[in-house]
C-alpha cells in the first residue's frame, strides 16, 4: 500500500519539453487542470500529496517521477539521461530529505530516468533504454542490494521508458504491450495483453487496489475494471505530447 506521494506542478516552460510525439505544442492552462484531477485521483485514492511549485528551468520537471526511485525504506536520486533534465533531481532530492534519512544516488558514468524501472515486491526491473544505461542499472543494483532488494536489467528499444510500456497491477499482473510481451524475463507473469491501438494506456498505475488509466482507451479500461480493480479515468492529453504518461507525474512511497 502507499500512503504519499510528491508531484511538481507544471511550469509555462512546458511548452518547451523534450518530445518525439509530433502531437503539437502543450496547452499550459489545460495541463495544470489536467495535473490538478490528477493530485484529486491521488488524494482519492488515499494518498498525502506533496506538491512541489514548478520550476521553470526544467521544462519537464513535472515528469517528476523519473527524477527518483522511492520505496518504503530507501530513496535514491538518478541521474536522468538527457542532459536538460540532469538539474531535476536537486530539488527533489532535497524534498525526499524530509520523508528519508539518506537519500543515495546514481553518479556518471551512469545514466538511468526511473520511468526506467519498475517496482515488483522486493526486485526491480530496469529498462536499458536510450536514458538508462547499463553503468546507470549497475550501480542501481547495487545500491538496492544494500537495502535488501534484488533488480535485474531489461533492454527494448520500442518506447521511450520501460514503464511506457508496462505496468505492475501487483497481484502477479502486468499489463503490457508491444516488443515486452515476448520477453521472456516476464513470461510468468498474469498478462493483460494491450493492442497497439492502446499502447499508451500500457502505462497505467496501481495505487490502493484503485488503477488510474488514461481516458480515450475503452478496452484497456474494461480489461482492467473485468478483473476487480477500480479504475478511474484521467485526461493527460498534455503530458502525452510531450511523451510523458500516468506514472511520469507522481513519486508513490
Ligand atoms: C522526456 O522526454 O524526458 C519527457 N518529455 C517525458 C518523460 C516521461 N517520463 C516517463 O515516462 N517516466
Amino acid at each position: 500500500m502507499f500512503s504519499r506521494a510528491i508531484v511538481r506542478q507544471p511550469g509555462k516552460s512546458l511548452v518547451g519539453g523534450i518530445t518525439t510525439s509530433g502531437l503539437g505544442t502543450p496547452d499550459y492552462e489545460l495541463a495544470l487542470k489536467q495535473h490538478g484531477q490528477y493530485i484529486k485521483a491521488l488524494e482519492l485514492c488515499g494518498l498525502d500529496v506533496t506538491v512541489m511549485s514548478a520550476d521553470e528551468d526544467y521544462p519537464d520537471g513535472l515528469f517528476i517521477e523519473d527524477a527518483a526511485l522511492v520505496m518504503p525504506s530507501c530513496a535514491i536520486s538518478t541521474r536522468p539521461g538527457a542532459p536538460a533534465r540532469r538539474g531535476e533531481v536537486d530539488k527533489v532530492a532535497i524534498e525526499l530529505q524530509a520523508f528519508y534519512e539518506q537519500v543515495d544516488a546514481v553518479e556518471a558514468p551512469g545514466t538511468l530516468d526511473a520511468g526506467d524501472i519498475m517496482m515488483v515486491g522486493q526486485h526491480f526491473y530496469i529498462g536499458l533504454s536510450e536514458r538508462s544505461n547499463k553503468a546507470g542499472a549497475e550501480q542501481l543494483i547495487e545500491i538496492l542490494k544494500v537495502h535488501g532488494y534484488s533488480g535485474s536489467t531489461v533492454a527494448f528499444s520500442e518506447a521511450l521508458h520501460l514503464k511506457s510500456s508496462v505496468s505492475y497491477l501487483e497481484n502477479n499482473r502486468l499489463v503490457i504491450t508491444g516488443e515486452l510481451c515476448n520477453k521472456a524475463i516476464f513470461a510468468d507473469f498474469d498478462r493483460i495483453e494491450i493492442d497497439a491501438d492502446e499502447a499508451y494506456a500500457a502505462n497505467c498505475v496501481w495505487i490502493n487496489d484503485r488503477v488510474l488509466v488514461a481516458s480515450g482507451y475503452p478496452k484497456t479500461s474494461q480489461l482492467i475494471t473485468n478483473l476487480g480493480y477500480q479504475v478511474i479515468e484521467l485526461d493527460v492529453s498534455e503530458f502525452r505530447k510531450l511523451d510523458g504518461g500516468l506514472s511520469c507525474l507522481s513519486l508513490r512511497f
